[in-house]
């Protein structure tokens, strides 16, 4: 692994840092003490961090300091405000969220410990998510007397469905880690400690890719598949087209014919 540069250092808040090795930027949620729970402060700066991020990073990868992901909401924060407030604020999680699903570059998570409430909206924002066994995940809402206000609603059914989701609400289940990766919350399940480096190694992959695929991947992938299909087929075809039509792709196809690029298996 290239060495690592602090970045964005005048940015950030003291809850979060960020290096940079080679095209892979690491940011970190650095408030361990109080189990990264996600103030204010928290979800500015990393609206801040994706709206800054230098050219040259070509993949996020989200860790954590500490045994925890995040245990959501910071509740602290929570009980003064209004109806309207509360809007509000849920809508700024929202554009923030969005920020990072349809950023720029490809996002990879880190879970381990708790990955609760807000922290596992958070990862599900991102679009890979490694999980370390000991990750625990849960919506505690219910049981707060709240509901999920950071696109939980939208985007955990898509990954394990309503009834799942409501089971989880409603009783205050928990799922250990393996059983997150069984229902999809995660796509890769590695031994403790080995999150960061497997995260690492992926988006060392993810940043090696034609820039236009991990486009088409963030951007138009989601769309078509929530599209009404004849809608989506035109834009299938469509992205495929662009894509083909890109230098990259010309380079890397020709490299294939010429014995030059790795076979799908040495990937
Ligand atoms: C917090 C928070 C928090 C910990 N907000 N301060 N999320 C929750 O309902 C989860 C609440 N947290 C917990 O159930 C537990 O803290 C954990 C199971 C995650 C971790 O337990 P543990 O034993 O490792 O830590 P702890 O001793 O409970 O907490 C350590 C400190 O972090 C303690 O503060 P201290 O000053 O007494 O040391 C806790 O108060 C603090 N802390 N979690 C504020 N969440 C956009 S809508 C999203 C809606 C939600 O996310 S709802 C789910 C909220």
């Amino acid at each position: 692994m290239p060495p690592t540069e602090p970045i964005l250092t005048g940015i950030l808040p003291a809850s979060l840092r960020a290096e940079q090795s080679g095209a892979v930027a690491i940011l970190r949620l650095d408030r361990p003490e109080k189990r990264n729970a996600l103030n204010d402060e928290a979800i500015l700066g990393l609206e801040a961090f994706f709206a800054a991020l230098p050219d040259s990073v070509k993949a996020v990868v989200l860790a954590t300091d500490g045994d925890n992901f995040s245990a959501g909401l910071d509740l602290s924060e929570l009980s003064e405000r209004s109806t309207v407030e509360g809007v509000t604020h849920s809508m700024m999680w929202h554009r923030v969220f969005e920020r990072i699903e349809f950023g720029r570059v490809p996002v990879v998570s880190v879970l381990k410990g708790a990955v609760v409430g807000g922290g596992l909206e958070l990862a599900c924002a991102t679009h890979i998510r490694v999980a370390e066994r000991g990750a625990y995940f849960a919506l505690p809402e219910g049981q707060r007397g709240i509901f999920v206000g950071g696109g939980g609603s939208i985007r955990l059914p898509r990954l394990i469905g309503v009834s799942r989701m409501a089971d989880m609400m409603l009783t205050g289940r928990v799922h250990d880690a393996e059983a997150a990766y069984a229902m999809g919350l995660a796509q890769y399940l590695v031994e403790p400690g080995d999150g960061l480096s497997k995260a690492l190694e992926l988006a060392g992959k993810i940043a090696a890719n034609a820039p236009i695929t991990n486009f088409a991947v963030i951007h138009a992938l989601p769309r078509i598949a929530e599209a009404d299909p004849r809608q989506g087929f035109m834009m299938e075809a469509l992205m495929a087209a662009v894509a083909q039509g890109s230098d990259d792709a010309k380079d890397r196809l020709r490299a294939f014919l010429e014995k030059r690029a790795k076979k799908v298996t040495e990937f």
